[in-house]
């Protein structure tokens, strides 16, 4: 079956499931609220609904109920190689169903009809100074694609229907998917490499051809599947997933709200703090002056950052509870891969990862020491030659894509509500605690 008729099956098994949840048992209360949840970014409260990935404190992600390795163990891998395709991914994060080869090499196929880009896209990213952040001209190319939205057009048809409104979702979400791996190297060409573009390779899968657009080496190609895999989801309250989730409630098309979302992904906080932690490391090596790395000058150097009250890039989590499996994911493909496991910068985080759980301990501040996904992707990009660490982000935009576009096309399928939380005053807050709460009834 095609992708987009197992998806149907599924939405439409699913929809009774959410409508009994709705109608029957709408009232049961299964979360209560503290002033310093309010106060601080709503964290821990339960109130959005995912089944794309769930992320445990202790465990970490499991897509579609998979762990990672239970992930790349589970679907089909690419040619040649012991990592799965994108594409396969795609398949089984909209679905829940691990593909066969048959329903991959669909896939496959039709990832390529859909990898076009307009030349206006490139001309508007063309149009912004050079030294633009390349996370600007990848907000502003999926913007820019929008013109095309068939959800929009849709929409705008006058026979838009609720029931099938997902549908026209699901083919935005899938353009956007194929087009933004295209994006995102002519970007990297375009700033880094002189604006020498190279063309689509049609006889690649989406990793191996973005490797061959950004003029990369053989081994590459399993970095970019397997970096854009671990990118993809983490359930759906993280700054990017939940933005492309809230823009997209206001029947917003899929390009509006992955273009907000990237922004959001574009934080210090969020997804920049991987270009955020190759920056702290060429900062602290100039400070080493030629001097080897030690424990002791890394520890200094983490308490300078702290005592500067700056946050350490790459350690901490708002949900996340003990190191990172998409972490370990990429220290496991390092200490795998010859040579990366014995190149300085690997063995420099390696060291970090040593000291600073137990500097942030002493610290006492951040209820997680632990290392997160943005501590180690630098390293394997700049061991393969991408040292633009200010294209980190857009790796990760690139990958994030498959979660956020995987989730509105669900969001369309069940038809989730516009989002919309309430605001209390700070005067009513301090009503409520003199009171020991506020009365619910
Ligand atoms: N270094 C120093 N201080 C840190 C810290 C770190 N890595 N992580 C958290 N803290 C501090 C917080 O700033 C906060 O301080 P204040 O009380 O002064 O405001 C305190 O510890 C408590 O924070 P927390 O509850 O542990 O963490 P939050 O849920 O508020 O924030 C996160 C989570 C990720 C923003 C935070 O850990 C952080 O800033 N980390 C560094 C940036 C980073 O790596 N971000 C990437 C996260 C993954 C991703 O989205 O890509």
């Amino acid at each position: 079956m095609s992708l987009k008729e197992t998806l149907k099956q599924k939405i439409e098994a699913h929809r009774p499931r959410i409508t009994k949840l709705t109608k029957e048992m709408g009232k049961i209360i299964i979360d209560q609220v503290s002033i310093d949840q309010c106060i601080g970014g709503a964290r821990d409260i339960r109130s959005l609904v995912t089944d794309i990935s769930y992320l445990d404190p202790q465990e970490g992600i499991r897509f579609r109920g998979k762990t990672i390795p239970e992930t790349f163990a589970a679907l089909p891998k690419a040619a040649g190689s012991t990592y799965p395709t994108v594409e396969s991914f795609w398949f089984f994060l909209l679905t829940g169903d691990v593909p066969t080869q048959p329903q991959v090499d669909e896939v496959v196929k039709e990832w390529k009809t859909r990898q076009g880009v307009p030349s206006y896209v490139f001309d508007a990213i063309r149009a912004l100074p050079r030294d633009s952040h390349p996370m600007v001209m990848l907000s502003v190319g999926i913007l820019a694609l929008q013109k095309d939205s068939k959800f929009a057009g849709f929409y705008n048809s006058g026979k838009f229907n609720k029931m099938t409104a997902w549908e026209y979702v699901y083919e935005d979400a899938y353009d956007i998917v194929a087009r933004i791996p295209i994006i995102a190297a002519f970007i990297y060409n375009l700033k880094y490499r002189g604006d020498k573009q190279i063309a689509i390779d049609p006889k690649l899968d989406m990793g191996a051809n973005f490797a061959h657009m950004i003029g990369q080496s053989e081994q590459y190609k399993d970095v970019a599947r397997m970096y854009f895999i671990l990118h993809s989801d983490h359930e759906s309250g993280n700054v990017s997933a939940h933005t492309t989730h809230l823009v997209h409630s206001a029947l917003s098309d899929p390009y509006y709200a992955y273009s907000a979302g990237l922004n959001g992904l574009a934080g210090p906080l969020h997804g920049l703090a991987n270009q955020e932690v190759l920056g702290w490391i060429m900062e602290f090596q100039k400070k080493l002056n030629g001097a080897a790395p030690t424990k002791e000058n890394v520890t200094k150097a983490l308490w300078d950052t702290l005592n500067a009250g700056q946050v350490v890039p790459g350690y901490g989590h708002a949900v996340l509870r003990k190191t990172d499996p998409r972490y370990m994911a990429q220290r496991e493909f390092c200490l795998t891969t010859p040579g990366l496991k014995d190149d300085p910068l690997f063995k420099l985080v390696a060291m970090i990862f040593e000291t600073a759980p137990g500097v942030l301990t002493e610290h006492g501040k951040t209820k997680n020491p632990w290392p997160n996904v943005d501590a180690q992707s630098g390293v394997i990009q700049w061991y393969y030659g991408v040292k633009e660490w200010d294209f980190y982000t857009v790796l990760f935009g690139v990958g994030r894509a498959l979660g956020c576009m995987a989730n509105i096309t669900w969001d369309r399928g069940l038809g989730y509500a516009i989002e919309r939380p309430k605001s209390v005053t700070t005067d009513m807050l301090e009503k409520w605690a003199a009171e020991g709460g506020r009365k619910l009834s």
